[in-house]
């Protein structure tokens, strides 16, 4: 069956679906919790994640391991009322056009888990549950002393002692932890199980396309540490023109650019080893990468195409102002939006890049030599910018972005040229051919 779509690609009428995360503690359940709701929001799918944890915190600031132990009466009694507040909040949040929603606690044990699908099921809300299970100490205290001992849980606390408390918070879980299905009653839940960091997967009774996609996605992550380039191909002969779209080639400048790539990618890598380059199949990307390493595997992608400015492909802004004000004026009050007669908006572009998005989450260090449109859709996506903005960014040419995913967040570094070339970028009103980019900040929505 079809999907119904927003019209926009995106499937969202009437379902809700509420993801909840399960595993003992240091799993990277909020590190897939804030994965799937970045991957979701790019997509502008309404999400949110409701940390029960952040709700515990509240009333039980900095506990020690023992408010965990199922037999401590009180903490077991906060930590119900934590998690029924934290759902309470999501409810509300769902009544107010929320669609995927992540209930992101340990949800451990079977009566939790009951709990959470009888609340839903009563409120028409599909549950997905989402388990990570690890059993790799090294890799469980290795993210104990990343992410918990940094906690605001043990803030001003010694990070050794920190990390013992935790191990011991564990322990407490662990005596009442059971997998989904361990038993064979579960067996009716929708879940996706990822063991040993996606090593092995189970997937069961997946529902409709909207879950699909979410495990999809989750299962093409992975934690090993890398880092993603973006680069700009170098000026072109549109470029100096003022002129937009096109398939022109390099100008002098850009030539030089991509002569100097290879030894700014070198300066940034920090060593040898190969990188895979992507470019987009239109002639200016394809230069900039002529001169990188032989051993550098490059691939093509049609996806990587420049947004497609349908009629006006080819035209200086000035022009599309004069033949067609009214879209002129129409693209710069949404331009996220706006599609060009015949071509495309921010939006489209967003869902022909998925695949893209899909295949660098799988993947290693690549390299991608891409244009500005494209490039601001793919710096959203890792740095999380409001969709209506990303469009405005200034994005040089002539300049090497490192990206480096981090467990909450992403790293970012950059390296000039030290070409000089033309900017692209242009102000809402605007129709200079070339005009100094102004701060963000100071830009009007
Ligand atoms: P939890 O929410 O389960 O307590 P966190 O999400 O706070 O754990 O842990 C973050 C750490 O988990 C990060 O260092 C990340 O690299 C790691 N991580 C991410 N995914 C997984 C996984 N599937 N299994 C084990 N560790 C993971
Ligand atoms: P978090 O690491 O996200 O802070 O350590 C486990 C923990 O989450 C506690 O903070 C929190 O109180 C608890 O999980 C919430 O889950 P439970 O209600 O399943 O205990
Ligand atoms: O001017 C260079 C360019 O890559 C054009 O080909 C493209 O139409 C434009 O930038 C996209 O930028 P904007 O969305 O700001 O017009």
């Amino acid at each position: 069956m079809a999907p119904k779509t927003n019209g926009r690609g995106v499937q969202v009428e009437d379902t809700k679906i509420c993801v909840v995360m399960v595993g003992l503690p240091a799993r990277g359940k909020s590190y897939i919790a804030q994965r799937a709701q970045r991957y979701l929001t790019w997509l502008s799918i309404p999400s949110k994640t409701f940390n029960v944890g952040n709700y515990r915190r509240h009333d039980a600031p900095q506990p020690s391991a023992d408010f965990f132990d199922n037999s401590n009466a009180e903490g077991e009694r906060r930590r119900r009322a934590a998690a029924e507040a934290a759902f309470a909040d999501m409810l509300g949040w769902f009544r107010q056009g929320g669609v995927i929603g992540i209930l992101d606690a340990t949800n451990s044990t079977k009566e939790r888990r009951k709990w959470v699908m009888d609340l839903c099921t009563r409120e028409g809300i599909e549950v997905l549950f989402v388990e990570s299970k690890c059993d790799n100490e090294e890799l469980i205290m290795a993210n104990i002393r990343d992410v918990k001992t940094t906690s605001p849980d043990y803030q001003g606390q010694d990070p050794e002692a920190a990390a013992l408390d935790f191990r011991n918070r564990i322990k407490h879980y662990e005596k009442v932890y059971k997998t989904i299905d361990e038993d064979g009653d579960e067996s009716h839940y929708t879940y996706l199980k990822m063991m040993d960091v996606g090593s092995q997967v189970i997937i069961n009774r997946i529902q409709d396309y909207l879950q699909s996609r979410v495990v999809y996605y989750l299962m093409n992550l992975h934690i090993r540490p890398r880092s993603v380039w973006l680069s700009r191909h170098g000026e072109s002969m549109y470029n100096l023109s003022g002129r937009i779209g096109g398939d022109t080639d390099l100008s002098p400048r850009g030539q030089q650019y991509a002569r100097r790539l290879p030894e700014l990618v070198r300066q940034s890598v920090g060593d040898d080893r190969p990188l895979t380059v992507w470019t987009s199949t239109l002639k200016r990307t394809i230069a900039t990468a002529h001169y990188l390493p032989a051993n550098y595997n490059q691939l093509q992608w049609k996806a990587l195409d420049e947004l497609d400015a349908g009629v006006c492909d080819g035209m200086t802004y000035q022009e599309i102002k004069d033949v067609y004000p009214e879209d002129f004026v129409a693209r710069d009050e949404d331009k996220y939006n706006y599609r060009y007669r015949g071509g495309e908006s921010y939006r489209d572009v967003v869902i022909r890049l998925e695949p893209i998005i899909m295949e660098l989450e799988r993947s290693e260090d690549i390299l991608i030599v891409t244009h500005q449109a494209i490039l601001r859709c793919i710096y959203a996506y890792f740095m999380k910018k409001d969709q209506s903005r990303s469009p405005w960014m200034n994005v040089p040419l002539h300049c090497l972005i490192k990206l480096t995913p981090r467990a909450y967040g992403t790293d970012e570094e950059r390296y000039q040229a030290d070409i000089p070339a033309v900017s692209t970028w242009r102000g809402k009103g605007s129709t200079a051919k070339h005009e100094d980019p102004i701060p963000e900040a100071s830009m009007s929505r």
